[in-house]
C-alpha cells in the first residue's frame, strides 16, 4: 500500500551491463575491457606504483569516451520510476550516464570517472569531468592526482549507505553485472525476503534465488518492466 508520503523504495543495483548498449565495454563479456587489459595491470594499487602514466592512459581513454557516449533507454526507464517510487541507484559503475538520464540519488560503490583525488588525502577530490589527468597534476597539498576509482584491494565506498537502502526495499532491480565482483555482490543479501526481485542480464551463470530473471538486453528489458510497475 501506497501514500503521497511513504511511497514504496525501489533499489536498482547496476554493474557495466546497464552502460553497455551506450557503447561502453563491460569487464568480462568476450570483448570486455580486462580482455585486453588484465586486472593487475591497471586496476590495482601495485599497477599504479609500478606504471601510473599506464593506468593513467587506461582511465584517460575511458574518461574520453564517455564523453561522447549517452545514457541509453535503460538508465531513462529507472530515472521513471521516480515518478511512482523513491529510487535509490547502487552502481558498481564509474560512469555518469546514470546522473546524466537524470537520476536522482545515485551511489557509487567502486568511484566515479569524473572525478581525481589526491594520492595522500583520498577525501580530496576534485572534479574533473571528461579531462585528462596528467603526471604533474597535483592535488593543493602537492601531491600527483588519481584517478577517484576503487582498485582492486581498496575499500569500497558506501557499504553502509548502500546496505540501509538494500535492508529497507520494497523491490530489488539488478540490471547487467556478472555478480561477480565482492564485496559489492554481497550487499544483494541484505534484502528483505518479502522484497519483489528481479534481475536483467544478458546472461547469468547462476540466478540468484528469488529472483525473476529477465534474459536480453537491458534496454529491451527494463522499459516495460518500468512501465508494469508505473500501471501504464
Ligand atoms: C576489497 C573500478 C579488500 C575500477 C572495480 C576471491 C573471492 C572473492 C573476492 C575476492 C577474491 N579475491 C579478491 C577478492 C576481492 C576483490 C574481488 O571481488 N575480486 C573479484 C575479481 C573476484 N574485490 C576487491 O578487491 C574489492 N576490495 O575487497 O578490498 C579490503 C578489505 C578490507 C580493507 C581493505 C581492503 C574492490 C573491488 C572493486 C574493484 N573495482 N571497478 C574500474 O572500473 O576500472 S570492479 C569492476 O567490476 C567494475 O566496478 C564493474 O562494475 C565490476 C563488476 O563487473 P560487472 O559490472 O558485473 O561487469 P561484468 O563485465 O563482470 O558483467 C557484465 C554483465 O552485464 C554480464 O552479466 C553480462 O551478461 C551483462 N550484460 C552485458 N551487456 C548487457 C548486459 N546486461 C544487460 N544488457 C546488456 N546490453
Amino acid at each position: 500500500m501506497t501514500t503521497p508520503f511513504n511511497r514504496e523504495k525501489i533499489v536498482v543495483f547496476t554493474g557495466a551491463g546497464v552502460s553497455a548498449e551506450s557503447g561502453l565495454r563491460t569487464f568480462r563479456d568476450s570483448d570486455g575491457l580486462w580482455h585486453n587489459y588484465s586486472i593487475t595491470e591497471v586496476a590495482t594499487p601495485e599497477a599504479w606504483y609500478r606504471n601510473p602514466e599506464l593506468v593513467l592512459d587506461f582511465y584517460n581513454q575511458r574518461r574520453r569516451q564517455l564523453a561522447e557516449v549517452s545514457p541509453n533507454p535503460a538508465h531513462e526507464a529507472i530515472v521513471q520510476l521516480e515518478r511512482r517510487y523513491e529510487v535509490v541507484v547502487v552502481t558498481q559503475n564509474i560512469d555518469d550516464l546514470h546522473e546524466r538520464a537524470g537520476g536522482a540519488n545515485v551511489i557509487h560503490l567502486h568511484g566515479k570517472l569524473t572525478f581525481a583525488q589526491s594520492c595522500d588525502d583520498p577525501e580530496l577530490l576534485y572534479k574533473i569531468g571528461y579531462k585528462d589527468i596528467r603526471i604533474g597534476d597535483r592535488c593543493e597539498k602537492g601531491s600527483q592526482l588519481r584517478p577517484h576509482v576503487v582498485w582492486f584491494g581498496e575499500t569500497v565506498q558506501n557499504i553502509e549507505a548502500s546496505t540501509a537502502h538494500i535492508e529497507t526495499a520494497d523491490k530489488i532491480l539488478v540490471i547487467g553485472t556478472s555478480l561477480s565482483v565482492f564485496p559489492a555482490a554481497g550487499l544483494l543479501a541484505n534484502s528483505r525476503h518479502d522484497a519483489e526481485k528481479v534481475i536483467n542480464s544478458l546472461e547469468l551463470d547462476y540466478v540468484p534465488e528469488g529472483y525473476r530473471y529477465l534474459k536480453g538486453k537491458a534496454s529491451e528489458q527494463v522499459p516495460p518492466l518500468v512501465k508494469d510497475w508505473l500501471g501504464e
